[in-house]
């Protein structure tokens, strides 16, 4: 079999890519190794830049989420108990649609079957071929060897998939921060405690009030790394979370019919190109979930590789795919940057004595009460401009 393009992964990256390629005429072939339910049943994202909103509107894919998406203007803060919000879309311009990834994974196979967009699920062992090269790629399905060869080769196979490892060593750069807890999240089909999300700094950790319809929350509480599902039965989280959130939350309780902890993580490797190897998304770079930016990069990069791969096919050369690492790096640092900011500001760390506490208070007071600096919060939290 030949493609021109082959994806290695059909999350956020690889479908989005996949159909952005195809509006450019651009022929691909998608290879993930589990099948839709698996994919669309992670939970993970709920919060769209404007970016990501208009991607979804340029493909005609955006019609469920104007329908049934809560698009919010502001975002509010709570600390030591008192909230204050930010009005984002006076500060930025742009607001952003709480619109979960399981939705936009529903719509995005929802067209992807209509278009017959070839998606090989259950594509095991998947192995790149001379990416410096004429590459191709092999798996099994069934049994059966399987050879795509391809111009190039798309990684879109996020954090633990094989693209990244199969550039040599000697020929990335990581960078990286662990964060000694993680995001205890449950889902609930109560109320959520407030028209828009709260983020909560409190003694005993951070907390998200979320939310991804108005009869269905997702509320996420800082815990340590040590900590199991079981420590954590439903009424003691929802104790906790309604402690940490504070007075301005109206919580409601109700069962949890998913809860999941997730570590925290920056993590970006260097560069994103590799011969005919091109990093998107996760494969590439993770930033903790606090500034809602995972899903949002994963869409830039894919942006960024298709108006580069359009631009070779098109018969203009090869200087887009040659920048595509640098221009895609240049977006996802400051990504990183405003992430691990809005992480260090709302979360407690373990060494956090009370110099450092007192600087938590301090720099959100200050949040509070200048607009320069909600003006900051506001342009990255809404999403910066594709450059
Ligand atoms: P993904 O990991 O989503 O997809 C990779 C795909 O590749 C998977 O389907 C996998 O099965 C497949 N694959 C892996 N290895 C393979 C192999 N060897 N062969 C074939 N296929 C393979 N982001 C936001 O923007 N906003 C948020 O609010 C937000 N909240 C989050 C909350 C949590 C708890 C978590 C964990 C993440 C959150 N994120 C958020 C980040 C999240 O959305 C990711 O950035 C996003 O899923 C990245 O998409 P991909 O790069 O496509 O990687
Ligand atoms: C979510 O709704 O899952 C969510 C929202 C905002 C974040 C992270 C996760 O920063």
């Amino acid at each position: 079999m030949r493609t021109q393009i082959a994806i290695i992964g059909a999350g956020p990256a690889g479908l989005f890519l996949a159909h952005l390629l195809r509006r450019h005429g651009i022929a691909a072939m998608v290879l993930e190794r589990h099948d839709r339910v698996y994919v669309e049943g992670r939970v993970r994202a709920g919060v769209l830049e404007q970016i990501t909103m208009d991607v979804l509107a340029r493909l005609g894919l955006d019609g469920r989420m104007q329908a049934e998406g809560l698009p919010h203007d502001g975002t509010n803060l709570v600390s030591d108990g008192e909230m204050f919000r930010i009005d984002m879309a006076a500060k930025s311009g742009r607001r952003v649609m709480v619109y979960g990834q399981q939705e936009v994974m529903h719509d995005l196979f929802d067209a992807a079957a209509q278009d017959d967009m070839p998606i090989v699920f259950h594509a095991n062992d998947v192995t790149l071929h001379d990416i410096a090269g004429k590459p191709f790629v092999t798996w099994r399905k069934d049994g059966m060897e399987q050879r795509l060869d391809c111009d190039f080769v798309a990684g879109c196979d996020g954090f633990h998939g094989i693209s990244r490892e199969s550039i040599p060593e000697t020929a990335r750069r990581a960078f990286e921060r662990i964060y000694p807890f993680g995001w205890l999240g449950i889902l609930s089909d109560v109320p959520p405690a407030h028209p828009e999300l709260i983020y909560a700094n409190h003694a005993n950790g951070f907390a998200l009030a979320s939310m991804r319809s108005p009869t269905r929350s997702r509320y996420y509480v800082q815990c340590g790394l040590d900590e199991k599902i079981e420590d954590w039965p439903d009424e003691r989280f929802w104790d906790e979370v309604t402690l940490r959130l504070g007075p301005a939350a109206h919580v409601t309780r109700g069962p949890s019919f998913e809860k999941s902890i997730a570590p925290l993580r920056s993590f970006v490797t260097e560069p994103m190109r590799y011969g005919s190897l091109f990093l998107v998304g996760d494969a590439a770079h993770i930033v903790p979930p606090t500034g809602a930016k995972g899903l949002n990069l994963a869409v830039s990069d894919a942006v960024m590789l298709s108006e580069a791969l359009a631009e070779f096919y098109g018969g203009g050369g090869s200087s887009a795919l040659d920048g595509y690492s640098a221009r895609a790096l240049a977006r996802v640092w400051k990504a990183e940057r405003f992430s691990w900011w809005f992480t260090g500001l709302t979360h407690r760390f373990p060494e956090t004595d009370a110099f450092a506490r007192k600087m938590q208070v301090a720099e959100l007071a200050y949040l509070r009460q200048s607009e320069a600096l909600q003006t900051v919060f506001s342009e990255n939290y809404v999403g910066l401009p594709l450059t």
